[in-house]
């Protein structure tokens, strides 16, 4: 774990710079079909209670950061009522009985404006925090995400949410390559398979943060406070 000074925040494979004016913390698909019992992703037959671990720590760097003032955008995983934006292959895969689009436990299956699409009430977005709604894992695809970081000068990503191996990284990947670094805070990511937790985030740090920095929510509110 890399050593902390002033400005930093303690991580892997070593200290991220964090300035407050040019960082965003990214938290994504905190949403009730992927976390809540009863939704989609435990129909599926996952075990939610491996993501909702992530749901106090998030809500601890969430308070803070808006203490902070720093700039706060919420993601959310979803299609239009119509599908029209819903690719047949993503709609075909997994032979599902009960898939994207139809009615499942908590209304229509990631749909825009139905219950199971929206954000935990923990992690509920504020007035000012943009909710960015995207068809892909990634948060830069076929969105604005890019256009709304760059107007705001941002240049550093602070990532949590689910799941850590698909929209979690896949939108660290996508920021990397367009210039930005991310940190993603290990105890507020999570996945249905721990060791793709593992996996996924020794990917995303090594060979010197082929991808960014992984670090932990107590030393990232430690900086935010300053302490560090
Ligand atoms: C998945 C996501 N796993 N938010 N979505 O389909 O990671």
């Amino acid at each position: 774990m890399g050593k902390a000074s002033r400005g930093t925040v303690k991580a892997e494979p070593y200290e991220f710079a964090f300035r407050p004016a040019t960082t965003a913390l990214v938290i994504v698909d905190m949403q009730r079909d992927f976390v809540e019992p009863g939704g989609f992703g435990e129909a599926l037959g996952n075990d939610v209670s491996l993501l909702r671990k992530a749901i106090a720590p998030t809500r601890r760097v969430l308070d803070a950061a808006r203490k902070a003032g720093l700039f706060i955008i919420h993601t959310r995983e979803g299609h239009r009522p119509d599908l029209s934006d819903l690719q047949p292959s993503k709609k075909a895969r997994g032979r599902l009985k009960t898939g994207i689009g139809d009615k499942g436990p908590m209304g229509r299956i990631l749909v825009r404006g139905e219950y199971g699409h929206d954000i935990i009430d923990e992690l509920k977005p504020q007035a000012g925090e943009p909710v960015l709604d995207k068809p892909g894992k990634g948060a830069f695809y076929a969105t604005d995400f890019d256009a709304i970081l760059t107007h705001r000068g941002i240049k550093q990503l602070v990532v949590c949410g689910v799941t850590t191996e698909v929209c979690v990284q896949t939108t660290v990947r996508e920021a990397n390559d367009r210039g930005y670094d991310c940190l993603v805070l290990e105890d507020c990511v999570g996945s249905y398979f721990p060791e793709f937790q593992e996996m996924a985030l020794k990917m995303i740090k090594a060979q010197g943060g082929i991808f960014g920095w992984v670090g932990k929510s107590k030393d990232f509110i430690a900086a935010i406070a300053g302490k560090r």
